[in-house]
């Protein structure tokens, strides 16, 4: 670490979520003034040299690395951001600590518990400061609805329902593996929407509703057979299309989860609904601002659903931006994770969730593929929530 609480950012993998975590270290220095670490985009990595050279100089890093290794070898790194396909977290990450970089890996944490375990011990062993972007947490009206659920508005919980529903690999013609398109191969991606989607649904309700005990689920792959985009060769396909489970959480309610790429007409519809004794909140990412409150203890003349615009100052995170009325979108969530992390630098608390966080996430990912191939109820194992 620097003397002048520089927290100085090498990131590996230029390709979405690189962009997200870039714009997000980039709006810092503007909307989070006051944090002590701030970030120093020091260095980018990449295989293609022309592509992260360009990359380097769209979004503001001050040099380029083509081969991971030598990234984090590098003495003028404090942090390594890892944003390459899930089949690299694992080395990537053991190899970092081992180096003694904080780490920031995009979720899933991996693509097996085993895998995960290995990059928990690796964090716990190097004591580094370490954390997975499970963006949608930081969204105000998600953390609204945590603070909601945490005040005891709620009462018991009962239910906790959450789709996320997409559909763009319903044609047969899309390869699978390559550039963009490896979350359709198994060996690079782990598992096909479990872990690229329902991880997200399973992260977020968790954090609101404690740990999912055990779990019962059906997947289907609907397209058996697609071309290898490097290789040319027709591969079987390894992934899960879509996935539906249902489970029970330690607190006694049920949970109903449902994933697909198969959805016509959804691109992104990541909703929940959360059912309590006394009242019930609902939220969907496509107006991600909004989040819906209904409370049976109003009087009956009145009682009905609320819908609470997610942009007072009071709330969740929006002191930081515009005036009351003027929505934020996605990218804010990249935003508040970088600059929570930066302030738990400062605090010393984990920026939650962390590896060790995630892997319980993970747990839930690989019981729920377990319980589907094996037609059976599964314990996660889950410990801690
Ligand atoms: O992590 C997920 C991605 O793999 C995202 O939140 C949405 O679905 C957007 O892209 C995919």
């Amino acid at each position: 670490m620097s003397k002048n609480k520089t927290l100085r950012i090498g990131l590996i993998g230029c390709g979405f979520m690189g962009r997200t975590h870039s714009n997000g270290y980039n709006r810092i220095k503007n909307f989070f003034p006051e944090l002590v670490y701030q970030p120093e985009l020091k260095a980018v990595c990449s295989r293609n040299a022309d592509k992260v050279k360009a990359f380097a100089e769209q979004w503001g890093y001050a040099s380029t690395e083509t081969d991971w290794k030598a990234l984090i070898a590098r003495d003028d790194i404090d942090a390594i951001d890892i944003c390459t396909p899930n089949d690299s977290h694992a080395e990537i990450a053991i190899a970092a600590a081992a180096k003694g970089k904080m780490i920031l890996c995009e979720k899933p944490l991996a693509r097996t518990v085993a895998e995960g375990q290995a990059m928990v011990d690796a964090v716990e062993k190097a004591r580094v400061a370490n954390t997975v972007w499970y963006n949608y947490r930081r969204l105000p009206a998600v953390t609204l609805a945590k603070q909601l659920i945490d005040s005891g508005k709620l009462g018991k919980i009962f239910h906790y329902r959450a789709n996320f529903l997409q559909d763009w690999t319903i044609s047969p013609e899309l390869p699978q593996g390559g550039e963009g398109l490896w979350r359709l191969d198994v060996d690079a991606a782990g598992s096909g929407v479990t872990g690229d989607l329902l991880a997200h649904c399973i992260d977020t309700a968790m954090w609101l509703n404690g740990g999912i005990t055990d779990v019962s689920a059906v997947t289907e792959t609907f397209i058996k057979e697609r071309v290898h985009q490097a290789s040319g060769k027709v591969q079987k396909v390894g992934i899960d299309d879509a996935c539906i489970f249902h489970c029970h959480f330690e607190n006694g309610s049920l949970g109903l989860f449902e994933s697909t790429r198969y959805a016509r007409g959804h691109k992104a519809l990541y909703t929940f609904e959360i059912n309590g004794e006394h009242a019930s909140i609902r939220w969907d990412l496509h107006d991600l601002n909004r989040l819906e409150y209904f409370d049976h203890r109003d009087d009956s003349i009145v009682r009905g659903w609320r819908s609470i615009l997610v942009t007072d100052g009071d709330q969740p995170y929006m002191k930081r931006w515009w005036v009351p009325g003027l929505s934020i979108g996605y990218e804010h969530s990249f935003v508040h994770q970088a600059a929570d992390f930066l302030k738990s630098l400062e605090t010393g608390e984990p920026c939650h969730p962390t590896f060790k966080d995630a892997l319980e996430t993970q747990k839930v990912c690989e019981a729920v593929i377990d319980s589907a191939n094996t037609r059976s109820w599964k314990d996660t194992n889950v410990k801690g929530w």
